[in-house]
């Protein structure tokens, strides 16, 4: 049988800046999808990359006094470096001004352009633009900053544009989206994020200028020297051109193509839920099953700005703790599609309950016992009690709820769950006293450390998908073979084989102090 695709993607990052904890969480959390789609089995195809054109690359490269291209070039490096950083086993990372994208926004727009008698029309575009956000407002949208100088509702300046532009057809596509909506309630997450996306397609929607003529760094548009593709358009199809696009005839496309799921900030929802399936409309491409929006992180409470000089280097963070405890913190913290905030305390106290008290200290306690009282072998269980089959069973129920939990991307109950079923193990381990039992029960003994190795490895499995690299090694403490690292061997009886010589056991998961108050 042939595993069932699953394609996951990032939003893609503009690399006029280095990578921030923002970037990290939105690659963490899509990993963390990624990975578990791939415990259960999935053929799993994850993307991430770098949007690389636009008046915002332009415009910061001026500034910097170096070419376009050079910042590109130097921060699409960060990015990539960021992902080996934080483990994400991301499958491709694309650049927006790769060859193979340039052909494929070409030929979306000329699909776009010969569809419905032209989707596409030539116009003038007269009206506000915000260079941050890269994108267009209306006059309706804006307030009066403190200078009286007009700001967009993200509170970033916009300037005035007039200039010869190519149009959207976006008004013709109301009723569809909002059928699109309807019929498929799942297509936007979380649930508040789609009522507010149908109140904004019921207003009405205006045709959208996607074409620049003032600058010249970004995708020729085909037929119409001077004009190049508004940022938005080649950005959003890159999640096609990332299986294959334009050849639409291949392997891959078919397969992955529509994507499961789009994983993206909150901040561009609307670019993703109504702009991107109306072009996929347009141009006759099967759209996207799901959006899912995370929330914005903050630092100790307050947003992140250079200005306030919060700005989080996410490299520093991997480089003070490590990949896993990053990681897990952001998993199990942040309730995923709610805001979320980032203090260098709540990242130990994490780490330190849960990843170095709960699951590392359980894992090295009872490894060194069999190490030491049980010829550094899987011992051999006897008849199991009723206490030893109940803690068994709640390994089992949170592995299940987490796999439900994963299902609607609540990434931080699923990873709650695992933790939870910890202390029940914990628990176990301490009410058990094995180190009792060594002289006056030696059988029993033997086999409350094989419950507890077993709770050890049915509840790792799942750690995979949010701490890969400790959760491998603590797999490989306990020898469970590569092939064997799936969930559905998570609850299988005896698979952990009495007699398996085992590896004298390292503590994998170290222990951080607070920073000191002042
Ligand atoms: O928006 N907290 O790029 P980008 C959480 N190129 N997430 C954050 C964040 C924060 N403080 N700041 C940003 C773009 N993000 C476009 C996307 S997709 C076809 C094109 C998230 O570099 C943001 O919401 O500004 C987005 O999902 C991603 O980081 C990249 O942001």
């Amino acid at each position: 049988m042939t595993a069932k695709p699953f394609y996951v993607t990032t939003a893609i990052s503009y690399p006029n800046g280095a990578p921030h904890i923002g970037h990290a969480y939105e690659m963490i959390a899509t990993d963390a999808i990624a990975r578990f789609k791939r415990l259960e089995g999935r053929d799993v195809f994850f993307l991430t990359g770098t949007d690389e054109h636009g008046i915002k690359m332009v415009q910061t490269a001026a500034a910097q006094g170096v070419p376009v291209r050079e910042l590109a070039d130097r921060n699409a490096g960060e990015f990539k470096r960021l992902a080996e950083a934080l483990e994400i086993s991301n499958d491709d990372f694309i650049r927006t001004t790769e060859p193979r994208h340039y052909a494929s926004s070409q030929e979306i727009w000329r699909r776009m352009a010969a569809s419905n008698n032209g989707d596409i029309y030539q116009s003038a575009y007269k009206g506000w633009y915000s260079v941050r956000d890269e994108a267009y407002f209306d006059e309706s949208e804006l307030t009066d900053g403190p200078d009286g100088k007009k700001l967009a509702p993200s509170g970033a300046p916009v300037e005035w544009v007039e200039e010869p532009s190519y149009f959207f057809r976006l008004s013709a596509y109301q009723d569809r989206l909002l059928k699109l909506y309807e019929d498929n309630p799942d297509f936007i997450a979380p649930r508040e994020r789609r009522n507010e996306i149908i109140a904004f397609v019921k207003g009405g929607l205006q045709d959208l200028s996607i074409s620049r003529t003032t600058f010249d760094w970004g995708i020729p548009v085909p037929g119409a020297d001077g004009h190049v593709m508004y940022v938005w358009i080649d950005a959003l199809t890159n999640y096609i051109t990332g299986v294959g696009f334009p050849d639409d005839k291949s392997e891959q496309f078919k397969k992955y193509w529509p994507a499961n799921l789009h994983v993206i900030g909150k901040d561009i929802i609307r670019f993703h839920t109504v702009y991107w399936p109306a072009f996929l409309m347009s141009a006759g491409i099967p759209v996207p099953h799901r959006v899912f929006a995370h929330g914005f992180l903050t630092v100790d409470g307050q947003k992140m700005s250079k200005s306030l000089g919060n700005v989080i280097d996410p490299f520093a963070l991997v480089e003070e703790f490590g990949a896993d405890p990053v990681r897990f913190f952001f998993l199990r913290e942040v309730s995923f599609g709610s805001d979320g905030d980032y203090s260098r305390d709540k990242l130990v106290n994490r780490n330190n309950a849960d990843l170095a008290n709960n699951l590392g200290n359980l894992a090295q306690r009872s490894l060194s016992m069999i190490n030491k009282n049980c010829d550094a072998q899987v011992p051999q269980p006897g008849e199991l009690t009723a206490a030893d089959t109940e803690v068994l069973k709640t390994a089992g129920d949170a592995i299940a709820a987490a796999a439900t939990a994963m299902e609607a991307q609540a990434v931080h109950e699923a990873s709650a769950e695992i933790i939870s079923a910890l202390s029940a193990a914990n628990n176990y381990f301490a009410a058990q006293e094995p180190w009792a039992l060594k002289k006056t029960d030696p059988a029993r003994m033997a086999t409350v450390l094989y419950v507890t190795a077993e709770l050890v490895r049915r509840l790792t499995i799942p750690m995979l998908a949010f701490t890969p690299g400790s959760a491998d090694k603590l797999l490989d403490a306990l020898a469970v073979p590569e092939d064997k690292r799936f969930l559905a061997f998570a609850d299988e009886t005896g698979a952990l084989a009495p007699g398996t010589p085992l590896p004298a056991p390292q503590p994998v998961f170290a222990r951080f102090e607070r920073s000191e108050k002042a």
